[in-house]
């Protein structure tokens, strides 16, 4: 099936070149001619082909067909101001096929970002220099996030979304007022994750969230006909969506298209017919100009049908003084809402500053601590033996009070994962001010979302889901460590201990695959107090996301008595001494298991043989510490031993490879987990037997 209703491909701009580019009636717009728009956009293409050319690798193809649409974008409609690309009311733009990098870097070079310099399009995709391969958030000032891994931006994109709205809700439509546009191409539309974003954003009814759908028909392997026959019309408006098919060279036909889908109510869908590598008369409109150079050939021959006569790496006076205009235009609608903040109530200013910063700081960085050490101290004066998911269900509920900015969720396990806590309203159209997401059965969907709102700022998010299917969202938690975001993923059910539902939803090798994601913290508490401590660790980690690992069964408390410190901040600590002289075993556990060890401790007590208890709650805080401090940890008994209801791997690092293991080694099985637990010998009288089989006693 071949996809309806295709609009004839454009070739060259000649269609149009005498009409006049309608002036938009936004008044800070420039308004230009067709030819001259003709020649901002070629300004474009000619960058992309000489960069790709020069790094000798790279993507010509989207640039150079999407140029037009971000032409039109960017001079006109997108609110930004390249003297502060992280003015907090700016439109977002998402450069969803990240492989189409140039786009984005010769767009902020021609707006005047100043980091941009043709020096760095020179140096595209070389090391040291602020254009990577593909966008990545962070290095590049005006990349509002990471892409490549298609479909990842346009989630982000409805992460992006959400966050406006309920910040505006919260601080009002004079601070917070922008929209979130993203360029999609076919692949980006063809990921699965799309269309769990697409549901999302229908349903949340995110009218300020604008795709604009890079519409070529050409993949990697050739024309898009060979996978997908899509009506991506229908898919959208069948999600809640308005869309529209427009001929994407042309910019009139574009500018009325954002216009329209500004004044919608829903999200917009724009599927702008383009042809891939616009310009070049042999590789255009093919894949051979998805992704590789175009060769000084093609490219001579591009710049004559262009018209494009400047050099290579050059941009004639007057269509940079255009562009630069274009950068410009929004600079008094930035000073004028920075007057508005101003204008604010003071509390109501702070406030919203603070939480742009993304700051405990002033009074609630004492809320904070405040409210973990209530919660630490009830916990000393009423031991709790409840399951971890519950004791994390405590916590949230005195930290959601303490902290507003946290937007918690659950793919469809809220009442399982516990992260709806008390007095939490749903966020939900049209009224974006509650704080909890029902993200549906969308795991990919909602970790990428909850990025976008960490890279939106303003809101600290946090999931729900079982820690088996964080398979389902490893890619965008992969990002997010990678972008060095603040989002935190409560994941429940975390081992063989959730009993009857069998192995598929018991994970075995998900605690490893998670520890060996780089900037990613995976915290495992053992009981209530460690719950707590790991959620202020996680909520403190600005750099980074966390995982909670959390039992579905009940753990006793093992944390006695108060102490302010927060222990598991140094990822792992002696949690029992050994009695009856220094320690000849070292019992190492994580989560449910830590109980296991102290029970093995006393029947090796029992057998004169003294062992200490060490708590591993997380390996990253444990691994970032200074090597006499871990040392000290990991201490010098004759035996070590690690317990965990999960795979071996990593735990060498902790016991060395001579340590012994009790844990899995396969997958589990149906049945309730105490008998599971008897079965795969997860026991403290098969701990207690190897540690004395090792000593030879
Ligand atoms: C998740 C993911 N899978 C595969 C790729 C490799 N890849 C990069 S672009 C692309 C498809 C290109 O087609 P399209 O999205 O239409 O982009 P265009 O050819 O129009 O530039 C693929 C498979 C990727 N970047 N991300």
């Amino acid at each position: 099936m071949t996809k309806p209703d295709r609009l004839p491909a454009a070739n060259a701009p000649t269609a149009q070149a005498s009409r006049f580019y309608a002036v938009a009636p936004d008044p800070n717009s420039v308004p230009v001619s067709r030819a001259d728009h003709d020649r901002m956009a070629n300004a474009v293409r000619a960058l992309a082909m000489d960069a790709v050319e020069k790094a000798k690798s790279g993507h010509p193809g989207l640039p150079m067909g999407a140029a037009d649409i971000a032409t039109v974008l960017f001079t006109r409609f997108l609110k930004f101001d390249p003297a502060d690309p992280a003015w907090p009311d700016r439109d977002r733009f998402v450069l969803s096929a990240g492989h189409g990098s140039m786009l984005l870097y010769a767009l902020l070079h021609l707006l005047g970002y100043e980091r941009m310099t043709i020096e760095e399009i020179k140096r595209f995709r070389q090391f040291g220099s602020i254009t990577p391969g593909h966008p990545e958030h962070g290095h590049t000032p005006g990349v509002e996030t990471t892409t490549g891994p298609l479909g990842q931006g346009l989630a982000n994109a409805v992460g992006m979304a959400i966050a406006e709205r309920h910040l505006a809700a919260s601080f009002g439509g004079d601070i917070v007022d922008h929209s979130t546009f993203v360029l999609v191409s076919d692949g980006d539309l063809m990921e699965g994750i799309s269309q769990e974003a697409i549901a999302l954003a229908g349903h949340l009814q995110l009218k300020k969230l604008i795709v604009l759908y890079d519409d070529n028909g050409i993949s990697i392997d050739g024309p898009t006909s060979l996978s997908d026959g899509v009506d991506q019309i229908k898919r959208f408006e069948s999600a809640g969506w308005t869309a529209a098919r427009i001929d994407g060279h042309d910019p009139v036909a574009i500018a009325d298209a954002i216009e329209a889908a500004k004044r919608s109510d829903r999200p917009s869908l724009i599927a702008c017919r383009t042809t891939i590598g616009f310009g070049a008369p042999n590789k255009g409109g093919t894949e051979k100009s998805h992704g590789s150079p175009l060769g000084p050939e093609e490219i001579a021959a591009a710049r004559h049908k262009l018209g494009w006569s400047a050099p290579p790496f050059e941009i004639p006076g007057d269509i940079r003084e255009r562009w630069r205009a274009a950068g410009e235009r929004n600079k008094p609608a930035r000073l004028a809402w920075e007057k508005r903040l101003a204008a604010l109530a003071a509390d109501k200013r702070v406030e919203f500053e603070r939480r742009l910063r993304g700051e405990f700081g002033g009074s609630l960085d004492d809320g904070l601590a405040r409210t973990v050490n209530d919660l630490k101290q009830k916990l000393a004066q009423e031991p709790k033996e409840i399951a971890t998911r519950a004791a994390s269900e405590l916590a949230l509920d005195a930290l959601t009070a303490a902290l507003p900015e946290m937007v918690g969720g659950s793919a469809d396990l809220t009442g399982s994962n516990n992260t709806r806590a008390k007095g939490m309203k749903v966020l939900k159209a049209p009224d974006y001010s509650g704080t909890f997401i029902h993200f549906g059965v969308r795991e990919h969907g909602m970790a990428a979302a909850m990025n976008g709102m960490a890279l939106h700022g303003g809101v600290i998010p946090y999931s729900g889901t079982f820690l088996v299917f964080s398979d389902y969202c490893r890619p965008a938690i992969r990002l997010a460590a990678l972008m060095g975001q603040r989002v935190i993923h409560v994941m429940t059910h975390d081992s063989i201990g959730l009993g009857e539902d069998g192995p598929t939803h018991q994970p075995v090798e998900h605690l490893a695959a998670l520890r060996a994601i780089p900037n990613l913290k995976v915290f495992r508490p053992c009981d209530a107090v460690e719950t707590v401590e790991c959620w202020q660790l996680a909520l403190l980690s600005k750099a980074g996301p966390s995982v909670l690992a959390l039992t579905r069964q009940n753990t006793p408390q093992l944390r006695h008595g108060f102490d302010a410190r927060n222990r598991c901040a140094t990822g792992a600590y002696e949690l029992i001494a050994a009695d009856g002289g220094p320690a000849l075993v070292s019992l190492f556990a994580s989560g449910s298991e830590v109980a296991l060890a102290a029970e093995a401790r006393k029947k090796l007590a029992a057998r004169n043989t003294p062992a200490r208890v060490v708590s591993v709650p997380c390996f990253e805080l444990l691994f970032a510490l200074p090597d006499s401090e871990r040392a000290a940890v990991i201490g010098t008994a004759q035996v070590n031993v690690a317990v965990e209801a999960g795979i071996r791997q990593g735990w060498d690092a902790i016991i060395g490879s001579g340590g012994t293991f009790v844990g899995m080694s396969g997958f589990g099985a149906s049945a309730p987990y105490k008998d599971l637990y008897r079965h795969f010998g997860l026991t403290a009288e098969k701990v207690a037997e190897a540690a004395l089989a090792r000593l030879g006693k």
